[in-house]
């Protein structure tokens, strides 16, 4: 049986702070019937889809912070969502910020099947930026504060005839999170991001960061085998810039497709999963090329 299916990428542009959850869920749901139209059977949202991105400000107030929290999902804003992936029989991936019964906080990211059915939850585990407020910087990048390092692991998830990883963003720049999902056996890896195109710590480097973002998923599609639907929340969003560049990218590294605009965008692709295996079986098989006991260094607690 055929493993090639088409998937598509939603880009969403800017969300801005006083943007309601119901207005993002109707620009993603305009990009899901499109989706639709275009005959996929997956669609990828971004990293924190729901809200802008707020980790760019620095608030003590529980209140406010948990305000950008979903306590359930799906809840009522989001609920139409999982009714029109349910009506058209497809499947999505979201991110979103969630806050647990137990007041645990996580950058988590959820795989939706072609019922409206969640059969997988990543919560980020590569968390960047700092926790305090650093008055140098011309905005702040707080997930240390506001998130705990994920407790998923990098679970692989069976779902749309093959094996589904999930990464958010800063992750998919870390060879480790790529190897440890080819190494549990993922064929199609999908992931959000908010990427502000100025990197205040290395400023030198905001021409590369188009460059980076798809030198990071090409090398980790390409090394293990494996397809990618890596999608941006993306333009000026509350006076900070977010790169686009939305990319769907093959097993052999390729970008088969990649956003033009840095607005809402869909970008589709046909993927075939069968198609892992021309590396999983030759340059890249794990089994018979990988050396794990000189990679030991890899998992030795950080110094
Ligand atoms: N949301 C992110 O994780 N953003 C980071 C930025 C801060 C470098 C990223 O890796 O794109």
């Amino acid at each position: 049986m055929s493993r090639k299916f088409i998937v598509a990428g939603a880009q969403l542009g800017p969300i801005a702070r006083d943007e309601s959850r119901v207005s993002a869920v109707a620009r993603m749901i305009d990009l899901m019937t499109l989706a639709h139209a275009r005959g996929a059977r997956l669609v990828v949202f971004p990293e924190l889809a729901l809200t802008t991105f707020f980790p760019r400000w620095f608030m003590e107030d529980s209140a406010e912070i948990n305000a950008y929290f979903e306590t359930e999902m799906p809840s009522a804003e989001t609920l139409p969502l999982f009714e029109k992936a349910a009506e058209l029989g497809i499947g999505f991936h979201l991110g979103y910020a969630e806050l647990t019964a137990e007041g645990r906080h996580f950058n988590t990211a959820i795989l939706v099947d072609q019922t409206g059915k969640i059969v997988g939850k990543y919560r980020k585990i590569h968390l960047p930026g700092h926790r305090e407020h650093e008055d140098w910087r011309p905005f702040q990048h707080l997930e240390k504060r506001y998130f705990e390092k994920g407790d998923t692991g990098f679970r692989v998830f069976d779902a749309f005839d093959g094996k589904v990883g999930m990464c958010i963003c800063n992750d998919r720049r870390w060879p480790e999170t790529w190897r440890v999902l080819g190494l549990n056996g993922a064929e199609l890896v999908v992931l959000g991001y908010n990427t502000p195109f100025h990197y205040p710590p290395a400023p030198s480097h905001d021409h590369l960061q188009y460059f980076h973002n798809e030198l990071s998923v090409q090398a980790s599609c390409y090394q293990n085998g494996m397809w990618a639907v890596s999608v941006a929340k993306a333009g000026r969003e509350e006076g900070c810039d977010l790169i686009g560049g939305s990319v769907i990218v093959s097993p052999l590294g390729e970008v088969v497709t990649r956003a033009t605009t840095v607005g809402d965008e869909l970008i589709t692709a046909t993927i075939d999963l069968d198609r892992c295996a021309e590396i999983k079986e030759n340059i890249f098989a794990f089994a018979k090329h990988r050396e794990p006991e000189e990679y030991a260094a890899i998992t030795a607690p950080k110094t």
